[in-house]
């Protein structure tokens, strides 16, 4: 329940002496609720790690001060004063200072925030077992907006939750404050999350209506002082449903006159609310094109609306429909990027990693790069829908670094997605990340102990893009389990694995959306029946007797066209296109031959083993463990894990046989047969 904040006891009596060495005591320059927050997390952290060693009443020479620059001594303002130059927004500073025998430690930052931020930033490294003894930490977060997006309904169900129900009480706010809202405050700010969007993008207007948005107001209060704005999605049609008009057309007097008065309302509740997010004419959604106009028209209106209070518009690119079925992996690209230059100043585009939907394995999305004039922010899913919900291990900041650090040479080499959503390519004023959240009412918050780490690397990636998954899984497992050196290692190992292994068992070789109906949980290669082409999985593996995958080449639905020339030409390419990416691009015969010579079938039956096998190997690096965790973790990761490898082999099972019926191969050596 604790998360990353375990804030364990450190045993070993010579690192608590010398991490004691450093840090006697707290000395706070100002008051504000941040920086009380600020300081009673560093006390009680201290506290906990070194035990009672750390007696604030005592007199001590090596002190900690915190505060904004602007509350420190004269000496402490010149010491610091080039290196203030450097941080930005929310940034921070630690630094030892030395004179004479006296050692001070200063966390300062520009802001209150920058300074809790700093604090967490601190506890890591004792957390992590680092040395506090010679600090020099500049740092600043690299993109504006670190928002997580709840897909959290009114009566509390959470669509592709798998942790429980919602964590917002609606009923009882807002008088009723749970213990719960300011855990997650404190555990967001401990990773720099500083926005959070309440309820669904497939939205109730509801929320809109006065009733709700005090509730919303109860909410945005408990978590200002953590650093955390809110935001709401707005259903497009709200003017008919709660407004009364007959319309939504984002031209009509009428239905402007009622969302600028309900921007009014919103600002005098939470004068520091965040903005709207909008999933418009998109899986049904009402939208600006049930008028004949477009996304430029319904984002400008909202976004006009907002702008002088000071509010944002994340205006969602997940737009597919059944008209234009030929290929959905280009729709978004066609309907959003004719506009570029047209969105006004508080808009941004937000697009998902890949063209399809949150599949283990895509490439990214080929609108990152294409729109030069407008901020495009990624959506993340942080929830597992399409892999393997809550039941299974998948760390997944190894597939968001994969998306991130992909080059797309919008400006030539080097023009990296992270540098994309972080703004600076373009350089955009506004940038952002938004990750869809796993948390829910469960105990442990995300419903897999180790799904706290899709939710806790999220958060460090929003922060710096550039963070390598390896060094996120390192301090992750440190701050949550143990330090122990024969426990970090093998799991991290098992962690940085644990997204191909889901890939090689669901959808290797760029296989993808053959998952179940609706649920989207277990193999559902088979389904072809369902009323829009593209919803069933048929359409995205093509398989049949003359092979299997979706040909996006020339020869194709030209979707690799719509990358940049390097990477069209290497998608276009059999011989250059990644093998992870494979049947994404191309049709191929079942006897092609891979680059490890074996053919197609061969190959894709050897990887859908080596999926189980890895399982395999999970379940047995995890068992060596138990040793470090406890009971209650060790247990439910075991019983996790065993879930896992029975489906790890039902995918197996279910994909061989259904595609065998088309390649009319038998299977290879080492590839167990269905039981
Ligand atoms: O992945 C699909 C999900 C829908 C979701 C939609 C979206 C909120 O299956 O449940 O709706 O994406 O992102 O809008």
């Amino acid at each position: 329940y604790k998360l990353w904040l375990q804030y364990t006891p450190i045993t070993n009596p010579e690192t608590v002496a010398n991490y004691w060495e450093n840090v006697q005591n707290v000395i706070s320059t100002e008051n504000s609720e941040t920086l009380n927050i600020a300081r009673s997390e560093l006390k009680e952290g201290l506290k906990s790690m070194l035990g009672d060693h750390f007696d604030i009443s005592k007199k001590a020479d090596n002190i900690i001060v915190l505060g904004s620059f602007k509350s420190l001594n004269e000496k402490m303002k010149n010491q610091l004063k080039y290196d203030f130059d450097k941080i930005k927004k929310d940034g921070f500073i630690i630094k030892t200072l030395i004179e004479k025998d006296l050692k001070t430690t200063v966390i300062t930052a520009k802001n209150d925030i920058g300074v809790l931020y700093g604090v967490f930033n601190f506890l890591r490294l004792i957390q992590t077992n680092k040395s506090i003894e010679k600090l020099n930490i500049i740092d600043s977060p690299k993109t504006d907006i670190r928002i997580l997006n709840h897909w959290d309904n009114l009566d509390g169900t959470v669509e592709r939750g798998y942790a429980g129900s919602s964590i917002w009480n609606w009923q009882k706010l807002p008088e009723f404050i749970d213990q719960r809202y300011i855990d997650y405050a404190r555990a967001n700010a401990s990773i720099g999350i500083n926005g959070t969007v309440l309820n669904n993008v497939n939205a109730n207007a509801l929320i809109l209506t006065p009733h709700y948005i005090e509730k919303v107001a109860a909410l945005a209060d408990t978590f200002r002082s953590y650093g955390i704005k809110v935001y709401l999605t707005a259903r497009f049609s709200a003017p008919i449903e709660i407004g009364g008009l007959k319309t939504a057309d984002p031209s009509n007097p009428e239905v402007i006159k009622w969302w600028k008065e309900k921007a009014n309302e919103l600002y005098k509740a939470i004068p520091d609310f965040g903005g709207f997010v909008v999933k418009a004419n998109s899986e049904g959604q009402p939208g600006p094109q049930n008028y004949g106009k477009n996304h430029v028209d319904g984002a400008n209106m909202l976004a006009d609306v907002l702008a002088p209070h000071g509010g944002i518009v994340m205006w969602r690119a997940f737009v597919y429909s059944e008209h234009d079925a030929n290929d959905r992996a280009k729709q978004a690209y066609s309907e959003f990027v004719p506009y570029d230059g047209k969105f006004k100043e508080n808009v941004l585009v937000q697009v998902k990693n890949g063209p399809i939907d949150f599949q283990p394995r895509e490439p990214f999305h080929p609108m990152f790069g294409a729109m030069t004039k407008t901020p495009l922010m990624i959506e993340f899913q942080i929830t597992q829908e399409y892999l393997g919900f809550s039941t299974h291990l998948v760390f997944l900041p190894k597939l968001y670094e994969e998306v991130l650090q992909s080059d797309t040479f919008s400006e030539g080499k080097g023009a990296t997605v992270a540098k994309i959503v972080s703004g600076k390519i373009n350089d955009h004023v506004l940038s952002g990340m938004a990750g869809v959240a796993n948390i829910g009412s469960d105990l442990n918050w995300c419903g897999h102990p180790f799904a706290q780490a899709n939710w806790y690397g999220f958060g460090r990636l929003a922060w710096n893009p550039d963070l390598s998954a390896d060094s996120i899984a390192n301090e992750w497992l440190r701050m949550t389990f143990s330090n122990e050196e024969n426990f970090v290692k093998p799991i991290q190992k098992l962690m940085l694995q644990s997204r191909e292994t889901v890939v090689n068992y669901m959808t290797p070789l760029g296989l993808h959306h053959i998952m179940a109906t609706n649920h989207h949980y277990g193999p559902g290669p088979w389904v072809s029946n369902l009323s829009r082409p593209e919803w069933n999985p048929t359409y995205y593996h093509k398989a049949d007797a003359n092979g299997i995958g979706f040909d996006r080449s020339d020869t194709g639905s030209r979707a690799t066209a719509q990358y940049f020339p390097e990477i069209a030409k290497q998608f276009n390419d059999i011989k250059k296109c990644p093998e992870t990416y494979l049947l994404w691009f191309h049709h191929l015969p079942w006897d092609y031959e891979l680059k490890n010579g074996k053919t197609l079938w061969n190959g894709l039956a050897l990887q859908y083993q080596q999926g189980v096998n890895e399982v395999h190997d999970m379940q047995a690096t995890w068992n060596r463990m138990q040793a470090y965790v406890d009971e209650t973790r060790f247990k439910e990761v075991q019983m996790l894990l065993k879930i896992q490898y029975e489906e790890a082999k039902w995918w197996r099972d279910a994909c061989l046989l259904y595609f065998q019926q088309f390649s009319k191969k038998t299977l290879p050596d080492g590839v167990e047969k269905a039981a």
